[in-house]
């Protein structure tokens, strides 16, 4: 037997490539789609991988003259015709385009999107057909699937020498300013780092006194920056502090001149590490947007809020899946410092499979 992998644009393509090189009686043993080239998951091309075999005793070769075959060619091509029946079986077995299966009826009500759902199934170990829906072994099988779209996941690290700065942006109301205080505390209060706090948000009435109430309690001090120039300066004059937090205005993904400016004032120092907040409860299209527009300003990590207020966080899978992202932070609650950790990928997992 031989087998070959194509890759092409599309699957018609693809299937083509294979039926002209392996010939018309090739079987389709495995179908992939992925992603190749882009930034940041966005702007990649996606391309069809077929992995096509052909059985190459049984396969006609054009001007040659059947051959009798011997004892153990008939013994070999019968294994063969087995292994081919078998193979298609398997393949039948693999979800294809809008067709159901109960996994993918768990993982889409899941709030997994069907396009998701049916790539985390096709990137099961194929033998997960031996496994019963429902079954313990199953679920653990689509948990460690799912796991590998958690890439990696990084807290913010002080350095031991020199300092940190770190600025957090999204959309309005995710919980920027909440999270920020949540860290501020964290690092200032339980591991007693220096710290100092900017908001650039002086756009809302409220925005400046929200964080400087945190400060006041904390005794952090905090500086409010309306233009990039007063920002270079303000962490020009906080050279002695080991960690800077800095809130942004939250921003509509659809608005390019406020994420202009909101690029501008990032890249006012290649020294910040960017953060884009986005909440779970987000619908996934709006997150896919989010994350698309967001990423002129080139952030480093995503710290994910709102965890407690949704049973569905299919959202965070979706995005992951699609677009592979370093991760860093999770909130799950309102309460400043308490409700904020650590992104952990088995405890977020265990949350979207509740309720397989
Ligand atoms: N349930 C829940 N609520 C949260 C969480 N994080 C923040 N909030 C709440 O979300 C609301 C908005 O939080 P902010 O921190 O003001 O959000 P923001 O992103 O700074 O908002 P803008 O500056 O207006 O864009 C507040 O009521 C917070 O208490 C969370 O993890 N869970
Ligand atoms: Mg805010």
């Amino acid at each position: 037997m031989k087998v070959r992998v194509f890759t092409a644009d599309s699957m018609q393509n693809a299937i083509a490539q294979a039926k002209g090189v392996l010939g018309r009686d090739a079987i389709i043993l495995h179908t992939r789609k992925f992603r190749k080239g882009g930034i940041f998951g966005f702007f990649s091309k996606e391309e069809v991988e077929v992995t096509a075999a052909i059985d190459t005793s049984l396969a006609t070769i054009p001007h040659q003259k059947a051959v009798e075959p011997c004892v153990e060619d008939v013994a070999v091509q019968s294994e063969l015709a087995n292994m081919r029946n078998l193979l298609e079986k398997v393949i039948s077995k693999i979800p294809q385009g809008s067709e159901h299966s109960p996994i993918l009826d768990l993982l889409t009500n899941n709030d997994i999107d069907i396009h998701i759902a049916e790539q985390i199934i096709k990137d099961l170990p194929v033998d997960y057909m031996k496994f019963e829906a429902g079954s313990s072994e199953l679920k653990q099988l689509i948990l460690a699937q799912i796991q590998t779209c958690f890439q990696s996941v990084e807290g913010i690290k002080v350095p031991e020498k020199g300092r940190k700065v770190v600025a957090f942006f999204g959309p309005t109301g995710v919980g920027k300013t909440t999270t920020i205080a949540k860290l501020a505390a964290k690092f200032a209060i339980q591991e007693g780092y220096q710290i100092a706090l900017i908001t650039a948000d002086t756009y809302r009435i409220s925005a400046v006194e929200q964080l400087k109430t945190y400060s006041d309690i904390m005794g952090i001090p905090i500086h409010v920056v309306y233009a990039a120039d007063e920002l270079k300066e303000v962490l020009d004059t906080n050279q002695d502090k080991q960690l800077i937090l800095i809130d942004t205005a939250g921003r509509s993904p659809h608005n390019n001149d406020q994420l202009d400016e909101l690029k501008n004032l990032l890249q006012i120092d290649d020294a910040i590490e960017k953060y884009l907040v986005l909440s779970a409860t987000t619908k996934y299209k709006d997150a896919l947007d989010i994350v698309k527009n967001f990423s002129v300003c080139v952030p480093h990590k995503v710290i994910f809020t709102k965890i407690d207020e949704t049973r569905n966080i299919g959202t965070v899978v979706n995005l992951l899946y699609q677009s592979p992202m370093s991760l860093s932070y999770m909130t799950n609650g309102q309460n400043v410092p308490d409700d904020i950790e650590l992104v952990d990928p088995n405890k977020l997992t265990q949350l979207i499979l509740r309720d397989l």
